[in-house]
């Protein structure tokens, strides 16, 4: 049934692929694999709009299912929600950058996994974080970015965090459609997560082990 997710979604039958999803889940599919095929429809559609079959309306769109899949599937991610705090964890999707889909999934596992998440939102400048971290005063920043203009967003962050005397107070992570251990060592933060319980997993580690 993937595949018919993957068709469906690539092609942008919205209705078919909310049914199709909603199927999934009653046959058992776990979330989890729902979000992989998720995952590969985007890809394509992120193809196709390189290559100008797609266009914006088309990427807008794509967002849109996306969401509402997210939603769809979101009561089935959380059902074993752990009612004891671990820490907090402050999110945001970095400067210039506005996608927030996958952003909202990783705050959304934190939170349903014992984190107190504070989610600053979209294209947040670096000296936004540096505040929240004196207000809030997280052990965990996760930085979100799915452009590659992400990726110097994520540097400057970070030296923000540094300059601002924050950076030995805080663990930071990274993630987002391109991002990988290279940015990780770009940007100068301390983990990478390819998906949002890679960083529950990070941020567990991090604040556990402290
Ligand atoms: C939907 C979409 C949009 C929507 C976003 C809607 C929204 N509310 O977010 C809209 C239409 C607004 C949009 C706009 C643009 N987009 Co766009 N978009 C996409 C698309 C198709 C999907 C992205 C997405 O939502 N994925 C869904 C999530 C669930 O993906 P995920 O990776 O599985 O998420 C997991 C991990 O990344 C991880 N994760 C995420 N964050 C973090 C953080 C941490 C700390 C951790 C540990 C993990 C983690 O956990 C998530 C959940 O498991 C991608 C293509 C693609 N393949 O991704 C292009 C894509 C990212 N966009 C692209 C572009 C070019 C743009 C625009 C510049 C287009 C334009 N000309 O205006 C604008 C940019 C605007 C801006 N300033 O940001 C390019 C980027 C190319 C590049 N090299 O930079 C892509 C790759 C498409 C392409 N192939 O060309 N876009």
């Amino acid at each position: 049934m993937s595949k018919k997710l993957i068709n469906a979604f690539t092609e942008m039958r919205e209705e078919d692929a909310l049914k199709i999803t909603q199927d999934m889940l009653d046959a058992g599919t776990s979330p989890n694999d729902i979000l992989k095929a998720c995952r590969t429809a985007l890809d394509a559609i992120g193809k196709r709009f390189e290559e100008g079959a797609y266009f914006l309306p088309e990427l807008m769109l794509a967002g849109e299912i996306m969401t509402q899949i997210t939603e769809i599937v979101k009561p089935k991610l959380a059902e074993t929600p752990e009612s004891e705090r671990h820490g907090k964890v402050l999110i945001g999707t970095v400067a210039g950058d506005i996608h927030d889909i996958g952003k909202n999934i990783v705050s959304f596992m934190l939170d349903a996994n014992g984190f107190e998440v504070l989610d600053l939102g979209v294209d947040v400048p670096p000296k936004k974080f540096v505040k929240a971290i004196k207000d809030f005063k997280p052990q965990v920043v996760a930085l979100s970015g799915f452009l590659t203009l992400a990726f110097d967003a994520m540097k400057d962050t970070v030296a923000a965090i540094e300059s601002a005397g924050q950076r030995d107070k805080v663990k930071i992570m990274i993630g987002g459609g391109q991002v990988n251990e290279e940015i990780k060592e770009y940007a100068g933060a301390d983990g990478y997560g390819k998906d949002a319980m890679a960083g529950v997993s990070l941020a567990k580690k991090w604040v556990d082990h402290k």
